[in-house]
């Protein structure tokens, strides 16, 4: 009898040793893994790192709700001392810096101090675009930083309607692959910049070929946005940044950094550099007489929706904000760590974040904010958040979530945020000062999306 305890004991011990010491190898790779991909200059080190932390968080990826952690969420309306914030003045004075702050420090990263000139170049006009609908602008924004020698352009393709005598409302978003792709017209310029690749829409040796001409007609719905009276403005977000690691020197970081110049941990990634770049669309657009820009809504789908969110957080001047189908960094809870977590989206995107943001890596309850807070940000303006009920990596409930999450900032400006507290059903949209749907269907914009941007947009600018 006690020789078989005596068994028992050595077998549990030598287990756990062993699970402990498996365990600890896990962890030690983990941390030298993330210690690498901060510190290498090896592409190759840096790649093995990459690749394996991505497989690992992967690993770690839920699909479903029952696994959904217990999470506890920042309070918008509690400052950091403590103290509730009760007023509308606190808010704007000491809470929503304090929480900007935490999201420059921690997420997107802060934009550095550079010297920068900008002038404009018209490039083409039509007034008899799009069988007489429209009036069609190509302008080039250039910018130029004197002192490191370095400089970026802005492509931008702007639809004005023509039934309409101006100045007009706005709809302004970024997109994936070119002007052109956003509609057939042969007058938009094909884009020569540098393109991730994608064989199925047309995209070869990274080079935009004219196959892809009109590609996301869907995506834009140009026709209708035109035809209620709104103008239609879009770039090349890789104008703004090419979407790749490593690709930063050839957008408008450079003009913070030149050839050389190192980037702090707390210091922008491309999203904040899309950010940013929505910021001198909307210069430009301040200063097109066509243009009414109080009346601005920006918008993004996916990681172009993370980058709306951020730019209507940080530019004021922005007046509807609409993330389509943002998930993970966007509108998403992080802390629900359903789909796409945080670990997962730094290990495919490292460029995306700052590099801080790495520290947070499988560690979402431990970040200062959470991404209610971000939305939060956009109060008192009017915000919608779009979900796609098969969208589940960008987390649709998660994005309900932190929509119903930011209404307590919007109701001490006693406006209704979002109007309801238990998410809508598929197809069901509501409409407070914040809007939200959760389409049928998956990840994508579709005229059903237009359809409550325009409506939404129709009742805040008093259409
Ligand atoms: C995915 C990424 C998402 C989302 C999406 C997109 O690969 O995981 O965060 O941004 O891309 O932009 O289409």
């Amino acid at each position: 009898m006690n020789r078989i305890f005596l068994l028992l004991t050595l077998f549990t011990v030598s287990f756990t040793l062993h699970a402990n010491a498996q365990m600890n190898t896990v962890a030690d790779t983990v941390r030298h893994y993330e210690n690498l991909m901060q510190t290498t200059d090896q592409p190759e080190e840096f790649e093995r790192a990459r690749s394996w932390l991505n497989r690992y968080y992967r690993d770690q990826v839920t699909r479903v709700e029952e696994d959904v952690p217990v999470y506890v969420l920042p309070d918008p309306l509690r400052l950091d001392r403590g103290h509730r914030v009760d007023n509308t003045e606190t808010w704007v004075r000491q809470r929503r810096p304090e929480i900007l702050e935490q999201f420059r420090t921690h997420v997107y990263g802060r934009v550095p101090e550079f010297d920068y000139d900008t002038s404009y170049q018209i490039q083409s006009v039509d007034e008899h675009a799009l069988g007489g609908l429209a009036t069609r602008k190509q302008v080039r924004v250039e910018l130029a930083n004197r002192s490191n020698g370095s400089d970026a352009t802005i492509d931008l393709l702007i639809y004005l309607p023509n039934s309409v005598d101006g100045p007009v409302p706005v709809f302004m978003g970024l997109n994936f692959y070119g002007n052109h792709t956003i509609h057939k017209d042969e007058g938009i310029i094909l884009s020569e910049n540098w393109m991730r690749p994608n064989e199925t829409i047309g995209i070869r040796n990274n080079r935009a070929t004219e196959e892809t001409r009109g590609y996301y007609t869907e995506r834009w719905q140009v026709e209708d946005v035109l035809q209620r009276g709104y103008a239609v403005v879009t770039a090349y977000a890789g104008d703004v940044e090419p979407d790749e690691h490593g690709r930063m020197r050839q957008g408008v970081r450079a003009l913070a950094y030149g050839e050389t110049g190192k980037l702090a941990g707390d210091e922008w990634g491309t999203l904040a550099a899309w950010a940013w770049g929505l910021g001198r669309m909307m210069d430009y657009l301040e200063t097109d007489e066509g243009i009414d820009h109080q009346k601005v809504a920006v918008l993004g789908h996916s990681r172009l929706g993370k980058a709306a969110l951020w730019a209507g957080a940080t530019d004021e001047r922005f007046s509807i904000v609409i993330s389509n189908n943002s998930g993970c960094g966007g509108a998403a809870l992080s802390r629900r760590r359903l789909g796409e977590t945080v670990g997962v989206i730094n290990t495919s995107f490292p460029h995306w974040f700052c590099d801080n943001h790495n520290e947070f890596n499988g560690r979402e309850a431990d970040l200062p904010v959470d991404q209610h807070m971000l939305l939060a940000l956009i109060a008192p303006r009017p915000l919608y958040v779009a979900s796609a009920v098969e969208d589940t990596w960008a987390d649709p409930k998660g994005e309900f979530l932190s929509a119903a999450e930011a209404s307590p900032v919007y109701r001490l400006y006693d406006l209704e945020g979002l109007p309801v507290t238990t998410q809508p059903e598929v197809d069901q949209p509501v409409m407070g000062t914040i809007g939200y749907h959760v389409r049928s269907g998956g990840h994508a914009v579709t005229a059903y999306d237009w359809q409550q941007y325009l409506e939404f947009a129709d009742r805040h600018f008093g259409k």
